[in-house]
């Protein structure tokens, strides 16, 4: 079998998604997504002008090979844009053997190891009780973990709440510049114990509560909120801090017990290294198509599993339903597999363009066996929603620095 032809498709099914269909000499395809929110066309042009031209006539059972190659080979080695494509690649060859072998792809990674993939859903308001009416919803719905976030008296607009504001945080319009908006931490903490403590009242003890700060805390901040969380019990907190530097992440250690999560920005296991090593996170969020596809997903994933660290991968929206079936099949397998962020499965339009084989009952994502990865794309549907420049919001404090996303 030969690589014949890799084609690139960008598509807005209410916000942009960047595909890659491998195909090759005896008909079957594979899918891969290749998506960088707010920096979709430099992966096109990533994919197209430097890395195409080399895979085709390739063997694309060399999966291996082929990540190597397009890793190691080059000079210039990581990188968002970079890792984009080559996940993207990476995906579409194991959907590729999948579908040669008429095996799913978790059973290439070494089969089942759990019947169904624990979710955790967002709970985002306006205010606290809002944030807590929608969190009883959907454990109603019988999600077992639920991430609160709430809006913060004093700001325009909070990380994760989109509320009447759905357009400002969800990259829909075509903006020509990136929106700002304010952060501070003085009146986040006025907010945030609040929430959790009102959360356990309400909700009770059975239920995992979860919280994204965004990055918008220094490490002895984040201490603090740690030790301020404590008597809630959370599943994790999730991006504390900003890891750059991932020793600032033993000041965080050093003073909380509450589990730390973090990853979904991550390219590479060599920016998780330390943290995975040192023990100093419980949970890694790395996502198969920001972080170099299922290859290197299944290499964070062994090498957190040593130094008992968890997976839970990304799953915002700006994921397409082709990574989530890659963390799907990940999911399945992997010993220590921990928790899955859900966000639902799209409206109409992304349900247009891409179908798939899971589903969601009881706050857990299951799969009917197909060959590959289980997803596929409408060439036809996605020519109906063509890409539009967008960006995420700019963060700044109150006084107008520039600060973390
Ligand atoms: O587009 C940005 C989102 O991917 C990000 O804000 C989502 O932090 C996020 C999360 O935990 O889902
Ligand atoms: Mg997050």
């Amino acid at each position: 079998m030969k690589i014949s032809a890799i084609k690139v498709f960008v598509c807005n099914p209410g916000r942009n998604f960047v595909t890659v269909k491998v195909i090759t000499d005896e008909g079957i395809y594979g899918i891969g997504d290749a998506t960088l929110n707010g920096r979709e066309m430099a992966v096109v042009t990533c994919l197209e002008e430097h890395i195409i031209p080399c895979l085709i006539g390739r063997d694309p059972h060399a999966i291996e090979d082929i990540w190597q190659y397009l890793y190691r080979g080059v000079y210039w080695r990581k990188g968002p844009v970079n890792m984009a494509a080559i996940a993207a690649i990476d995906m579409a060859l194991w959907d590729i053997k999948g579908k040669a072998a008429n095996l799913p792809v978790y059973q290439l990674l070494g089969g089942k190891s759990r019947t169904g993939v624990t979710l955790y859903a967002h709970a985002s308001g306006s205010s606290i009780e809002d944030t807590l009416d929608k969190a009883e919803a959907l454990q109603q719905q019988g999600f077992k973990a639920i991430r609160l976030q709430s809006a913060i008296p004093g700001l325009n607009v909070t990380y994760g709440v989109l509320g009447d504001k759905k357009d400002y945080f969800e990259l829909q319009g075509n903006r020509p510049l990136p929106p700002e908006e304010t952060w501070s931490t003085q009146k986040y903490f006025s907010m945030i114990e609040d929430l959790f403590k009102r959360g356990r009242q309400r909700l009770g003890n059975h239920i995992h509560l979860l919280h994204d700060v965004h990055s918008r805390l220094t490490p002895i901040e984040a201490a603090r909120l740690g030790k301020l969380l404590e008597p809630y019990h959370l599943l994790f907190l999730e991006d504390a801090a900003i890891a750059e530097n991932q020793a600032s992440y033993e000041v965080i250690r050093q003073h909380t017990t509450v589990p730390l999560a973090i990853g979904e920005t991550y390219n590479s296991i060599w920016e998780c290294k330390d943290l995975i090593e040192n023990q100093l996170i419980d949970y890694i969020r790395t996502a198969a198509t920001h972080a170099g596809g299922i290859t290197a997903l299944r290499r964070i994933t062994d090498f957190a599993s040593i130094h008992n660290v968890k997976t839970a991968p990304h799953g915002a929206p700006d994921l397409s339903p082709v990574c989530f079936a890659a963390h799907m099949h990940i999911n399945i397998w992997a010993p220590n597999f921990g928790i899955q962020e859900f966000v639902g499965f799209g409206n109409d339009k992304l349900n247009d363009v891409f179908s798939h084989n899971f589903s969601v009952s009881n706050g857990m994502a299951t799969m009917t066996d197909a060959p590959g990865l289980g997803v596929d794309f409408d060439e036809e549907a996605a020519a109906k929603y063509p890409y539009k420049r967008s960006y995420l919001p700019v963060s700044r404090l109150e006084d107008g620095t520039a600060w973390h996303w």
